[in-house]
């Protein structure tokens, strides 16, 4: 039980200026004061340490068995962005090499079945459901919905901010997830994904660490499995196929995000690194970097946007060739989206 208490208080620390509504704190502080007062007062009560377990034992049923699976990866130098990158802009170069000590990251993107287990113990609301409303690509609205939006975004109207579109509502108020709960969770921000990964113990992979686990121990090659999009004629990963954005031939068997674990793992075991969901990384976003040798660099100290990796299930080479190892792109970390999701990370020592 102790780690929920501490997780509010850390929680309450790192949020309070952007006023995370409750997160489960108060009533803990409650309860602790009336079972102190209770213990003080009448002497006879039930120790509030067996009233803890006995609620988190109901509480905490199959975190464990919930939570990803890790992969250790044993780190050591490898070859950071490219010389010929696909979208020059993005700094997604030079290419450089880059020193990471061993690290856990997580097989799969975080699932909504893994957030609704989060939320159910920790009272989490998103910044999707404070702000009340998120972006969704317009082509999967209905048109009820559609009916409703006011206003797009100039530069990509096929995105649209859709009023009650959360991540229990992907696609706006009369959309669920009931039926693709082990597709990953989407409209989570930054704060968000990493208060997930904070009370799952471990915490957000920097740019770097998602770049390494991406590539598979493959040098200097385009997608996780190599420089193929489709070996042998097969779909390797979630993207768009057809004409974007009006036509969506779902080729690979997705108009929307995949059951994670859907298509090829790479050479390291992990799965869906490019394309389903977008995946937040803890690093600041700049565009520059040197060709020096960097030692488990974590990016710029400070910066606006929040750099994500790995392209979605809405990436088509005529407009978003990002769904490469090297490729970037960014964010503001209160951003939420129906193609962003995210991954958690962990340090190998304790
Ligand atoms: C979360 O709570 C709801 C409502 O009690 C329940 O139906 C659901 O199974 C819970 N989810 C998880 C992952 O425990
Ligand atoms: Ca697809
Ligand atoms: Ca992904």
């Amino acid at each position: 039980m102790l780690f929920i208490y501490f997780y509010c208080v850390h929680q309450q620390d790192l949020y309070r200026t952007v006023l995370l509504p409750d997160c489960g704190c108060n009533t803990l502080h409650r309860h602790r004061a009336e079972e102190e007062e209770d213990e003080e007062g009448r002497g006879n009560v039930q120790h509030p340490a067996h009233k803890y377990s006995e609620r988190a034992n109901k509480e905490f049923v199959n975190k464990e068995d919930i939570l990803s699976k890790m992969v250790l990866l044993q780190g050591g130098w490898f070859l950071m962005g490219t010389d010929d990158p696909g979208i020059p802009q993005d700094g997604e170069g030079p290419q450089r090499r880059v020193w990471l000590d061993p690290f856990y990251i997580e097989e799969h993107e975080v699932t909504n079945l893994q957030f609704q287990l989060f939320t159910n113990i920790t009272h989490h609301v998103t910044e999707a459901e404070r702000f009340g409303d998120s972006f969704v690509f317009e082509g999967l609205l209905s048109e009820e919905v559609k009916s409703t939006l006011s206003h797009a975004v100039a530069a990509a109207p096929w995105w649209a901010p859709v009023k009650g579109a959360d991540w229990r509502h992907p696609e706006g108020p009369d959309s669920s997830i009931a039926h693709r709960m082990d597709h990953p969770v989407l409209h989570v921000s930054w704060a968000d994904a990493q208060v997930y990964c904070e009370w799952a113990g471990r915490r957000l992979p920097t740019e770097a660490e998602w770049e390494f686990a991406c590539r598979g121990g493959l040098q200097d090659r385009l997608y996780p499995w190599g420089n193929k999009l489709m070996p042998r004629g097969q779909h390797y990963a979630n993207l768009f196929q057809g004409e974007f954005p009006s036509h969506n031939t779902a080729e690979d068997g997705f108009a929307q995000t995949s059951p994670v674990k859907k298509f090829p793992a790479n050479a390291f075991g992990l799965y869906d690194m490019v394309g389903n969901a977008w995946e937040w990384t803890a690093d600041w976003w700049s565009v520059h970097h040197t060709r020096d040798n960097t030692h488990n660099p974590k990016g710029p100290e400070t910066g606006s946007d929040r750099v994500k990796k790995g392209g979605s299930y809405m990436c088509h080479k005529s407009y978003c060739y990002r769904y490469r190892c090297a490729a970037r792109s960014q964010n503001t970390p209160d951003s939420s989206a129906s193609n962003l999701g995210f991954r958690c990370a962990a340090d190998s020592t304790p």
